[in-house]
């Protein structure tokens, strides 16, 4: 049995944890997740049935991960060690691992569901990401004056934070200021991105073939 189950479906935010999967050099089995039809093992882990999830077979037990940002940073510690934050660079990767979980997607989703507090200020002091424009700006200040979330060497937290700005600059979803786009650049240039992607890519174009004209 591979160290890890990985469910997943290609067109979804599973990515980001395949492409966890690769920087980790993970043993995984992949189980393909029809959303018509989601296999019991998936929501016996995980009874919202998202994706990713993760089963780590580990020590006699099987460990449930759901959460991309979670599964990023759990397959740090479990199998990356080298992708772990040093004590000097705790503060930033927390910082912004959590700040991309929380404010960053939701401020991309409210805004795609016209729900953004906009310039309404007792909607930003209220909501916790405060508006799609200050999240930005805060992302694109950071950029401005790093390589990667932690400065010059890249940790895990770019394969979510990263993936969070890859997808943006994709879908038009977050603008293509400069140093967001030189960060998106940045990040897949990176073996393990351009594998994942390979492999899911083909799945996809496999999937559009196989749909009826
Ligand atoms: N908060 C979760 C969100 C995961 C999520 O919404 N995944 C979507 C695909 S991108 C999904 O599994 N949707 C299927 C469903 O809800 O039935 C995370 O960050 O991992």
């Amino acid at each position: 049995m591979a160290e890890y189950t990985f469910f997943f479906n290609p067109m979804s935010r599973a990515q980001i944890a395949r492409w966890a999967l690769h920087e980790a050099h993970a043993d995984y089995q992949p189980v393909f997740v029809d959303w018509d039809n989601k296999p019991q093992a998936l929501l016996d882990a995980n009874p919202l049935g998202k994706l990713p999830t993760v089963i780590h077979h580990h020590g006699g037990h099987d460990h449930a991960v759901s959460e991309a940002a979670a599964v990023c940073h759990y397959l740090a510690e479990m199998s990356a060690p080298e992708l772990l934050p040093r004590q000097e660079e705790k503060a930033d990767y927390f910082r912004w691992l959590f700040f991309a979980a929380g404010p960053l997607e939701a401020a991309v989703t409210a805004k795609a569901f016209g729900f953004d507090s906009g310039d309404d200020r007792k909607k930003q002091i209220t909501v916790g990401w405060g508006s799609y424009d200050k999240v930005v700006d805060a992302l694109e200040s950071w950029f401005a004056g790093r390589d990667y979330v932690c400065g010059s060497r890249f940790t895990m937290a770019d394969v979510y934070v990263g993936s969070h700005v890859d997808w943006g600059m994709q879908f038009g979803t977050i603008p293509a200021r400069d140093s967001l786009s030189a960060y998106a650049e940045r990040v897949r240039q990176r073996e393990a991105y351009q594998a994942g992607k390979a492999i899911d890519g083909a799945l996809i174009a496999e999937m559009q073939a196989a749909q009826p004209a």
